[in-house]
């Protein structure tokens, strides 16, 4: 056994050094060029649509820290193997090398971005780890002048040398990263955005706190390894395609439209039944509407492709742009630039459908195609082409198996259906008859609906439903269904006791 711990060691440390001057590189020039990012959004990408589902399920926001762990235990029980096998056959270092590199160049090469440089960090990360090594193997053999089988002090000299190498590697793209990263916050943080030429009406008396969600308590969900950070002073936005005239908009440009303020409420597909995916924003921005008017948008097209930054694309279709309810390229949330992790600089957001088919992030560029013509990202996947929001509630209050006294007790939640708005939502206790709930005031049909109900709680064990009728009269529908493929559905229920 001993005897494959070190040749198992310098597997692991020559990859890992690879790896880091690899990652380095990358940062320094190209992040999104980095092996490890490459491979894991190759992973995402290849995933098939249940994995994606359960990793978003039972992980949340931690499936990337997970992901990339994964990604790295991998590596290490591969490169161990390689450096035992490799103690007598040196070819299976050289194949190996080769193998990893072309895997992390070619994952590189397939991101949606990609340009040729992007090969360059793997290539450059295998050749180094395959070369350390066959150096490190080399100093496991040569002779000792003490009469060992071999000069352990000059390769444990080698050995530290390269570990060190890691250490200082990988500490300097940390900090290429950060400074780099560092930039962009500034250059966020120089942002003023000018005032609406159309505000949001103020928020009614009368709506509950919680009403809008603060930036930092969002839901956030998307593919994106690493937050893209994209220099405000270098963005634009090509809008082409389907138009009568293509455009090339900087991030000035879109600021001298008008803008519009509006609440609305975002939320995923993948939200399950009482799900966490959901909130609320005072987003500011320049419609589309009026934007593609200008330009003139050609007879037939009926889906705008937004790509992002990263090569995320999110099909929408031309009518709901078209339709009055506003959507926009949203540059503001909740009076501050859009935060890093929410699109900056600049999002789509659509009101009335999901966001996986209305509110891209990091955009960068708009086309005006078909649906015949094009399968967006999740579509691709076998999610629906067309993304529009079901209505939907949820009880916030109690929290499921939550212990209560007996006594007078306030029931209370969410319901959603943007763009067509909430008309009712009803409250059921146990096998009691449905109770209508209270609702608090709303701007507008876009934004969810807060709900409250009073429940004189007895003693016992206790299942709480909730249900909510949309404004055509549509009583949401008890039939469960997964998220996939067009979001889930079904009455939220809890179970409580009370004492
Ligand atoms: N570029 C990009 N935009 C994206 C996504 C993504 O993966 N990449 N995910 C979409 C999905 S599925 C949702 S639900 C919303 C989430 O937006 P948020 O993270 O700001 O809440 O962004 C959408 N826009
Ligand atoms: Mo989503």
């Amino acid at each position: 056994m001993r005897r494959f711990i070190r040749p198992a060691l310098i597997g692991v440390l020559s990859a890992a050094f690879g790896v880091a001057l690899a990652e380095l590189l990358a940062a320094a020039t190209r992040p999104q060029a980095g092996p490890l990012v490459a491979v894991g959004g190759a992973v995402i990408d290849a995933a098939p649509t249940p994995l994606k589902e359960f990793a978003v399920r039972t992980l949340g926001t931690n499936d990337k820290p997970v992901l990339l762990g994964t990604i790295a235990l991998v590596l290490i029980l591969f490169t161990a193997a390689i450096g035992v096998l490799s103690v007598r056959r040196r070819w299976v270092a050289v194949a190996g090398a080769a193998v990893f590199g072309l895997a992390g160049a070619l994952a590189a090469a397939m991101r949606p971005t990609a340009t040729a440089y992007d090969v360059v960090p793997s290539l450059l990360g295998a050749v180094v780890a395959g070369a350390t090594l066959l150096f490190l193997h080399h100093r496991t053999r040569r002779p000792s002048a003490t009469g060992g089988d071999f000069d352990r002090r000059a390769f444990l000299r080698a050995a530290a040398a390269v570990a060190g190498g890691v250490v200082v590697a990988g500490g300097a793209s940390e900090v290429v990263k950060r400074v780099r990263g560092g930039a962009v916050t500034k250059s966020r943080e120089a942002i003023s955005l000018p005032a609406p030429a159309d505000p949001a009406k103020p928020l009614p008396a009368g709506v509950g706190p919680g009403f809008v969600t603060a930036n930092k308590d969002f839901y956030r969900v998307d593919t994106a390894l690493s937050v893209p950070r994209i220099d405000v002073n270098t963005w634009s936005l090509r809008i082409h395609g389907m138009v009568g005239k293509e455009v090339d908009l900087s991030f000035d440009d879109l600021l001298k439209r008008p803008l519009i303020e509006r609440d609305i409420t975002l939320n995923c597909v993948s939200n399950e039944v009482g799900g966490p995916y959901i909130g609320t924003a005072k987003w500011l921005g320049v419609p589309l509407a009026p934007l593609l008017r200008e330009l003139g948008v050609e007879p037939g097209a009926d889906q705008v492709v937004a790509r992002s930054a990263e090569g995320m694309t999110i099909g929408t279709p031309v009518e709901t742009i078209f339709d009055g309810r506003e959507a926009m390229l949203c540059v503001g949330m909740n009076g501050e630039p859009l935060p890093l992790e929410h699109g900056f600089p600049v999002r789509m957001l659509t009101p009335g459908l999901y966001g996986y088919a209305g509110a891209c992030k990091w955009i960068t560029e708009l086309e005006l195609t078909t649906f015949d013509r094009f399968d967006a990202y999740w579509v691709e996947r076998g999610w629906g082409a067309r993304g529009p929001v079901k209505t939907a509630s949820r009880i916030d209050k109690p929290k499921p198996f939550a212990k209560l006294e007996a006594g007078k007790l306030t029931v209370a939640g969410v319901a959603w259906a943007q763009g067509r708005g909430i008309r009712n939502v009803e409250v059921r206790v146990d096998d009691r008859p449905w109770a209508k709930a209270e609702l608090l005031p709303v701007p507008s049909t876009d934004t969810w609906v807060q709900w409250r109900y009073d429940w004189a709680a007895t003693a016992g064990a206790h299942t709480i439903a909730v249900r909510a009728t949309d404004s055509t009269g549509a009583v949401q529908t008890e039939q469960r269904a997964t998220p996939f493929p067009d979001g889930a559905t079904g009455w939220h229920t809890i179970t409580a006791s009370v004492d």
